[in-house]
C-alpha cells in the first residue's frame, strides 16, 4: 500500500519525490496518505477517493478545485495531475487526489476550550462569507439529498423492516427512539422546499477534525471539501455543533461520558454569527436550534441504518461501532434537547 502511494504520487505536478508515507485513519469513507519528502518534511496529502459513496468523483474533484480556487490560497490547495487532470486513475481504476501539505497545522482533539468553540465557528462563518456570491448552480450536487432527514427515515424503516443482517433486534430501544423523534424535525425541510431557507455553497463536512490549526492553536481553514455542494448554511453549523458540542468520541463505549457541552453551543454560534450574520436571512437566523436537532438525529439513523445494512458504509473497526455511534448520537441528542427545547 505504502509503495504503491508513492508510485501513484509520481503521477502528480509534485516539484519533489516522495520518501515515506504516513496513513492518515481519521476519515471514514476515503484512504488518506500524508508523503514526506527528501528532508522528512510533510510535503502533502494523497487521498484515494471513495467511488462506492462518490459515484461521480470527476464532479466532485471538479467542485474541490473550484471552491479552493475561491478560497485564494485561505484554504487547501490542490496538485493537478501530470496530464493537467484534477485527479489520476490508477489502472485498476482507483481516483487520486492530492493536495498541498499546509506547514505546522494540526488538528485537535477533544475535548476543547469554549475559547476554541468560538474560533470554530468563526472560522465557518468565513468560509461561508468567502462561498456567498458563488452560484450554487456551479456547483454539482455530490451526494444527493445528503441532510433530508425524511428522505433518510423512509429509507431507515424499510431496513428496519427488511433485516437482511437480522441486527433489528439488537437495537430495539434505538429503532423506536427514532422512529418517534425524527418527526418533529421533518418542517425545515418545507422551509428549504420553498426557498425560505436559500441555497448556498456548502461545505457539509464540518466537524472538528476537518479544521486545521497552527501551533498557537489559531484556526488555519477548513478542510475536505467532498461535500462541497449546493444546499443549506444551517446543517454545516448545526455538524460542527453535532461534532464540538459532544465531550466524548464518536463511539464512545461509556455512555455517561457523551454530554452535550452547552457553553461551546454559545461560543460557536457567537462565533459563527460575527462573519455571516449580515448575510443571514430571517429564517437562517432562527433555526440554529432546529437544525442542530435535526442533524445529531439524522446522523444517529444513518449510523444505525449502517448497522442494519451490514457495515457497507461507514469504516469500522470492531463489531457493533456503528451502532454505539447511533448509540452515542441518540445520547447527545438527549443532551441537546434538555437545555434547547
Ligand atoms: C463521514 O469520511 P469523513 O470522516 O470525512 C461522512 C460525514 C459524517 C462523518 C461522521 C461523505 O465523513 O457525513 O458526518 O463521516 N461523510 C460522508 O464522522 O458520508
Ligand atoms: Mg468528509
Amino acid at each position: 500500500m505504502i509503495e504503491n502511494s508513492i508510485n501513484i504520487a509520481r503521477n502528480f505536478q509534485l516539484e519533489t519525490d516522495v520518501f515515506n508515507v504516513e496513513v492518515i485513519k481519521d476519515g471514514y469513507i476515503n484512504d488518506t496518505y500524508l508523503l514526506y519528502d527528501k528532508a522528512l518534511r510533510p510535503c502533502c496529502v494523497l487521498q484515494r477517493i471513495n467511488t462506492q459513496v462518490f459515484k461521480d468523483p470527476e464532479a466532485l474533484a471538479g467542485n474541490k478545485f473550484r471552491v479552493s480556487r475561491v478560497l485564494q490560497g485561505k484554504g487547501l490547495e490542490f496538485i493537478p495531475s501530470r496530464q493537467g487532470k484534477a485527479f489520476y486513475r490508477d489502472e485498476q481504476n482507483g481516483f487520486w487526489m492530492m493536495s498541498r501539505y499546509i506547514p505546522d497545522s494540526q488538528t485537535l482533539k477533544k475535548p476543547v476550550s469554549t475559547s476554541i468553540a468560538k474560533k470554530v465557528g468563526k472560522t465557518i462563518g468565513e468560509f461561508h462569507r468567502a462561498v456567498a456570491d458563488e452560484n450554487p448552480s456551479a456547483y454539482k450536487v455530490i451526494i444527493p439529498d445528503f441532510h433530508h432527514l425524511s428522505k433518510r427515515y423512509k429509507g431507515f424503516l424499510a431496513s428496519v423492516r427488511n433485516d437482511v443482517y437480522q441486527r433489528a433486534g439488537m437495537a430495539r430501544w434505538e429503532v423506536d427512539f427514532l422512529e418517534s423523534a425524527a418527526k418533529d424535525f421533518f418542517f425545515l425541510e418545507e422551509l428549504i422546499e420553498n426557498q425560505k431557507i436559500p441555497q448556498r455553497v456548502v461545505h457539509y463536512d464540518t466537524k472538528l477534525s476537518n479544521i486545521l490549526f497552527n501551533k498557537e492553536l489559531e484556526p488555519i481553514c477548513l478542510i475536505d471539501y467532498d461535500t462541497v455542494m449546493p444546499g443549506t448554511w444551517l446543517f454545516d453549523f448545526a455538524d460542527a455543533a453535532r461534532s464540538l458540542c459532544n465531550s466524548a468520541e464518536e463511539d464512545e463505549q461509556n455512555l455517561n461520558r457523551v454530554v452535550f457541552l452547552n457553553e461551546h453551543f454559545k461560543g460557536l454560534k457567537a462565533g459563527y454569527l460575527h462573519p455571516i450574520e449580515e448575510y443571514l436571512n430571517r429564517e437562517e437566523k432562527g433555526q440554529f436550534n432546529t437544525a442542530t436537532g435535526y442533524l445529531i438525529l439524522e446522523q444517529a439513523i444513518r449510523f444505525l441504518d449502517d448497522f442494519l445494512n451490514g457495515d457497507k458504509y461507514y469504516k469500522t473497526g470492531f463489531e457493533g461501532q456503528n451502532l454505539q455511534r447511533a448509540r452515542v448520537q441518540i445520547k447527545l441528542f438527549q443532551g441537546f434537547i434538555e437545555n434547547h427545547y
